[in-house]
C-alpha cells in the first residue's frame, strides 16, 4: 500500500506559504523532485490556467497546501473570499490532478471543520455532527467540500486522493499582520513591539479562556510526507500535537520567552471563537507518527528568528 517517492515529481501547491515552504524543506530529504508554480505565473483560482499547467507538467503526486488562510478576524471579515477562493483552488487542482492522472493527491484541511461544541478530543467521526463556529464557517465549509471532493473522486474514479486535518499551526514563514494573523504570530509580534517600546504588559483578544492545540509546521510537514507514503483511504485523518494550552497561558509563555514581566490584559470586545479544539490524533499515532517539537521550544525558536529578522 505504501507510495514510494523515489524519482517522483511532486507538485507542492502553495510553496510560498508557511506549510508549503516547510514541505519543500522536508522533501529535500526524499529522493524526489518538487514542482512549484509562482502565484504570478499561475493563479490556482483560474481553471483553464490550472489545467494547462497540469497538462504541461504532469506531476506524479500533488500536495495541496495552497489556500486562503487567516486568523479568527480575517475569517470573520472576508467570508466571501475564504469560501470562494478556497472552493476554486481545491476544485481546480483536484480536478486537474484527476484529469492528468496524478497517482496521489494530499488535500489539507483544518480542525475548524468540526462542530463548535464537538466532543473532546475531536475524533474524525465528529465531522458534520453539529453546527460550526460562526467566525470561520465559510472557511470550514470550503474545507469540508474539499474532503468530500477527494472522497468523491476516490469513489467514482478510484483516485488515491487523501485528506489531512491539521490542528492550529505555527512556525517559520507565518503571517505576522496584526489584523489577519493567527494568535501565535500575533502575540509574538505584540511581545516584540512591547519589548522595543518598554511596555511590560501584553493585550490579547477575547477572554483568554479558549483552549487551542498547537503544532509546529515542521512537524506537520513530516506528518504529511508520512501520510503521502503510508496512508490511502477516503476517511480524512487528524494531525495534532496533543499539546493544548489556554490563550492566556500561551500569552504568558510568549511573555516569558520575550522577557516581559507585566500582565496579560484582555480585550473582550474581540471574539473568542471555538471554546476548545483538541484533536484526537490517535489514528496517525497508531500508524507510527507523532509530533516531536514541544510548544515551549517551538515558540522560543520562532520568537528568536522573528527578532533576528527585525534587526
Ligand atoms: O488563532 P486564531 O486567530 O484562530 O485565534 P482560531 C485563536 C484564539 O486566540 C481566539 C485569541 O480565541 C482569539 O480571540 N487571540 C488572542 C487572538 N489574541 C489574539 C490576537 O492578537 N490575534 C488573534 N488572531 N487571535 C482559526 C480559524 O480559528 O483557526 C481558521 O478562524 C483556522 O479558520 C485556524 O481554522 C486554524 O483558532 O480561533
Amino acid at each position: 500500500m505504501s507510495f514510494d517517492l523515489t524519482g517522483k515529481r511532486i507538485f507542492v501547491a502553495g510553496h510560498r506559504g508557511m506549510v508549503g515552504s516547510a514541505l519543500l524543506r522536508r522533501l529535500e530529504r526524499e529522493d524526489c523532485e518538487c514542482l512549484t508554480a509562482e502565484r504570478s505565473d499561475l493563479d490556482l483560482r483560474d481553471q483553464p490556467a490550472v489545467r494547462a499547467w497540469f497538462a504541461a507538467n504532469t506531476p506524479d503526486a500533488v500536495i495541496l497546501a495552497a489556500a486562503k488562510v487567516g486568523g479568527i478576524k480575517a475569517n470573520d471579515n472576508f467570508p466571501a473570499d475564504f469560501l470562494q477562493d478556497n472552493l476554486l483552488i481545491q476544485s481546480n487542482v483536484i480536478g486537474a490532478a484527476h484529469e492528468h492522472h496524478a497517482s496521489k493527491l494530499l488535500f489539507l484541511g483544518s480542525s475548524c471543520i468540526y462542530p463548535k461544541f464537538a466532543e473532546q478530543p475531536i475524533g474524525e467521526d465528529q465531522l458534520l455532527t453539529g453546527p460550526l463556529e460562526p467566525t470561520n464557517e465559510w472557511y470550514a465549509i470550503a474545507k469540508i467540500a474539499g474532503i468530500k471532493l477527494c472522497q468523491a473522486y476516490r469513489k467514482q474514479h478510484g483516485c488515491d486522493f487523501i485528506s489531512a486535518m491539521p490542528t492550529n499551526l505555527y512556525g517559520p514563514g507565518d503571517n505576522y499582520d496584526p489584523e489577519t494573523s493567527h494568535v501565535l504570530p500575533a502575540l509574538i509580534r505584540k511581545a516584540a513591539d512591547a519589548k522595543q517600546s518598554g511596555e511590560q504588559n501584553l493585550r490579547i483578544w477575547g477572554s483568554g479562556t479558549p483552549l487551542r492545540e498547537f503544532l509546529h509546521v515542521d512537524d506537520l510537514a513530516d506528518a504529511l510526507v508520512f501520510l503521502l507514503k503510508n496512508y490511502s483511504a477516503g476517511r480524512h485523518i487528524n494531525v495534532g500535537s496533543g499539546q493544548e494550552i489556554s490563550i492566556a497561558d500561551l500569552a504568558r509563555l510568549v511573555m516569558q520567552v520575550a522577557g516581559l514581566t507585566g500582565e496579560v490584559l484582555t480585550d473582550r470586545s474581540q471574539p473568542d471563537g471555538t471554546p476548545r479544539k483538541l484533536l484526537d490524533s490517535s489514528r496517525i499515532s497508531a500508524m507510527g507518527w507523532n509530533a516531536t517539537i514541544p510548544l515551549e521550544e517551538g515558540v522560543k525558536t520562532v520568537f528568536d528568528s522573528f527578532m533576528k529578522d527585525r534587526t
